[in-house]
């Protein structure tokens, strides 16, 4: 029995030092330890190939997720999401994340590629001192109108309510970009947390719907470029992106003004992947992996020197690269910390309008 006993622990012992060996007792134990690297994203806003060269380059492997609006990610975090290392949301949402401690500090002085971001999207009033975020992507909200099924100029967001277009309009299927250029056309801040502004928005919305064929994200894109729509209201990067495959199409900034925003990058709180998460953020600061980023998702980079490396005819693109005049009455979304149950309420009066 003795003997048998002892037999027991030296299987035991052995078979616990080849765990150690292989590396599969966790964290930071044997030299084969695989790290990983949890990234949240909006859809179609990476290069998948910039994604295997990171891995290839670094040993981590990226586990990838995305996400359709700043409001899903933000559910799905508070939910379930606790081991993402990094996520990209909006400006007014990194507000957000910042007031519900949901982010670390990023020591941004190890960041190799840092100094590459262009000084105007730098102290941001979402994160006043770099503290928190690091630069991806910048745009603005628009209209896309297909110029062979719309022949009047368009500049302003009335077309979207013009029963000529009925069943030809795509809308966003996102509360806070649909809600803010409503209330922008009505001549209202798109930040207003007034009963009568978002009252007047939700009337407006609600009575737009017939006119609506699709509440859409992503996919107004593929809709766009064949020619399924007359008019949709995208994010210019996805305006870029369509026009570079179907030339009638054209991005227009309405007069009435519109959103602006930067979409950053932060590691969230708890991440256990610290080190792989900075040097994720460093790789997307990186010129060649940023370059190639924006050329395949269509959407304008932060990084001057970058930029100034794109084909002239995307450099000049109003939906690529806006000049400032034209963004001049843009606002950022803030956080709208207690109205944003208003908010909630417009949008769901026009979900369940018929
Ligand atoms: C890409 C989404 C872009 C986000 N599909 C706009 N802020």
């Amino acid at each position: 029995m003795k003997k048998r006993a002892m037999l027991c622990l030296m299987l035991t012992l052995f078979l616990l030092s080849a765990l150690v060996i292989t590396g599969c007792g966790g964290k930071g134990v044997g030299q084969n330890t695989k790290r990983q690297l949890k990234v949240y994203n909006w859809g179609d806003y990476i290069d998948p190939s910039v994604l295997k060269s990171f891995e290839k380059e670094t040993g981590i492997h990226v586990v990838y997720d995305t996400f359709v609006t700043n409001e899903d990610m933000y559910v799905k975090l508070k939910s379930s999401g606790k081991d993402y290392d990094v996520a990209i949301p909006s400006d007014y949402m990194i507000s957000r994340m910042i007031r519900e401690k949901m982010v670390e500090k990023i020591d941004t002085s190890k960041l190799k590629n840092y100094k590459l971001v262009g000084e105007r999207f730098l102290n941001a009033s979402f994160d006043p001192k770099n503290e928190y975020s690091v630069p991806f992507m910048w745009g603005t909200v628009g209209i896309a109108c297909n110029t062979k099924m719309v022949k009047e100029k368009v500049d302003s967001w009335a077309v979207l309510w013009d029963k000529k277009y009925e069943k030809q309009i795509f809308m966003l299927d996102s509360p806070r970009d649909s809600i803010g250029i409503t209330l922008k056309y009505l001549g209202y801040s798109l930040n207003s947390g007034e009963g009568k502004a978002l009252d007047d928005a939700a009337r407006k919305l609600v009575e737009q719907k017939p006119l609506v064929k699709a509440y859409v994200v992503d996919d107004v894109k593929d809709r766009m470029i064949a020619g399924e729509g007359a008019l949709a209201v995208v994010w210019s990067g996805d305006a870029q992106y369509i026009m570079e495959r179907n030339k009638d199409v054209a991005y227009i900034i309405p007069k009435e003004g519109t959103n602006i925003w930067i979409d950053s990058m932060v590691i969230l709180k708890g991440s256990k992947n610290k080190d792989a998460a900075m040097a994720f953020i460093d790789y997307m600061m990186r010129p060649d992996i940023a370059k190639k980023n924006v050329e395949y998702i269509g959407y304008a980079t932060p990084l001057p020197e970058v930029q100034k490396q794109l084909p002239r005819e995307v450099q000049e693109s109003l939906a690529a690269y806006p000049p400032r005049e034209l963004i001049e009455n843009a606002e950022f979304f803030n956080d709208l910390t207690e109205n944003l149950p208003k908010y909630e309420e417009v949008w769901t009066k026009v979900k369940i309008a018929q």
